[in-house]
């Protein structure tokens, strides 16, 4: 049977099946030798192959299985394994979009921060839509600001929406962008991730980000990242309990890659080891006086590259709300 992983603990993998039903799976043992460096082989958004198995029982009431083949990833999420530093730590696979909630104002999204959202993002090829919350509050300046922000990131490639969980505005446009898609939401804190969630599925009691009562009973330290189901095969990913996502590990000549607007220059600068900061003939550069790229893109730019900016934001669902 062919089923997606919704949740895991560790040893145990919630499957669930397109007659949408739940088995309670193990890894087939020579499953974790297959040389890959991550405590886990088997990560919440796997496609997984699974064998019913009346003998493997979890004592949840859920049938029991194994999961025998996963497909091939489009994507994952990792972060460094909190025991063993060297390996890896798979949080999430197969996210058709992450959703960064963004604030112009209560509070306000710095603008290096959604660009190393954006950095981080493309680094692990996970496809960005960014939402302007609380439009409802959005005076002229805003509005205008709202514009000129729309206007920069949609010409590089990525979607821009404008929302209001108090007067709706978006909202459907936001369903639309969402529908039949895995999503990630993240943003910091008070942007009104959860509002949103809320208005897109009152029926759905979860609190996207936030570490429920009964993880922090248990006595795991980690958490681990969960799949609800909103409508139809939309879905959210929720990875409750990690904070920081600076695991993306890139060379500084690798960053211009995960600027789409500079990536198509870079065999255009004269040198192939440029950094698009002082060389002479930098394709880039020349760009940024023609007004081709925004400077304020090309400032986030040197930021990340000087390392001058405050730490990297989280794909994930940030924490900063726990006190
Ligand atoms: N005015 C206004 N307030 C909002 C909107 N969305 C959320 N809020 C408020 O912002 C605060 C933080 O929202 P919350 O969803 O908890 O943010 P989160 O930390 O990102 O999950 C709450 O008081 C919400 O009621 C909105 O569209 N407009
Ligand atoms: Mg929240
Ligand atoms: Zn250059």
């Amino acid at each position: 049977m062919k089923g997606r992983v919704i949740s895991s603990t560790g040893n145990w993998y919630e499957v669930e099946t397109s007659a949408s039903q739940s088995f309670a799976c193990k890894v087939k043992g020579n499953f974790r030798l297959k040389g890959l460096k991550t405590t886990n082989p088997v990560a919440v958004g796997d496609w997984v192959e699974i064998e019913h198995d009346p003998r493997i029982s979890s004592g949840s009431g859920m049938p029991g299985g194994w999961i025998t083949s996963i497909d091939e990833r489009r994507n994952c999420i990792i972060r460094k394994s909190v025991n063993l530093s060297k390996q890896t730590h798979v949080i999430a696979a197969n996210i058709d979009m992450a959703f960064l909630v963004a604030g112009l104002t209560q509070p306000r999204t710095p603008q290096g921060f959604l660009d190393r959202f954006l950095v981080t993002a493309e680094a692990y090829h996970v496809p960005v839509c960014l939402i302007f919350n609380k439009s409802d509050l959005f005076d002229a300046d805003m509005q205008a600001e709202y514009l000129e922000y729309s206007r920069i990131y949609r010409d590089i490639g990525y979607r821009v929406l404008r929302t209001s969980t108090m007067d709706g505005d978006g909202i459907g446009e936001l369903k639309e962008t969402m529908d039949g898609k895995t999503c990630l939401f993240a943003g910091n804190s008070g942007v009104g991730k959860s509002a949103l969630i809320h208005c897109l599925a009152p029926q759905l009691n979860i609190r996207i980000g936030e570490i429920s009562q009964t993880h922090l009973k248990g006595k795991h330290t980690t958490t681990y990242a969960q799949m609800y189901k909103l409508w139809g095969s939309t879905a959210i990913i929720d990875t409750p309990g990690i904070k920081e996502f600076g695991m993306v590990q890139f060379t500084k000549d690798e960053l211009a890659l995960y600027f789409p607007e500079m990536k198509e220059l870079l065999p255009h600068c004269r040198f192939s080891n440029c950094t698009h900061e002082h060389e002479p003939g930098c394709a880039v550069k020349a760009a940024v006086n023609e007004g081709r790229i925004a400077p304020i893109r090309y400032k986030s730019y040197l930021n990340i590259l000087h390392g001058e900016e405050v730490p990297a934001p989280s794909l994930l669902d940030n924490r900063q709300e726990r006190k």
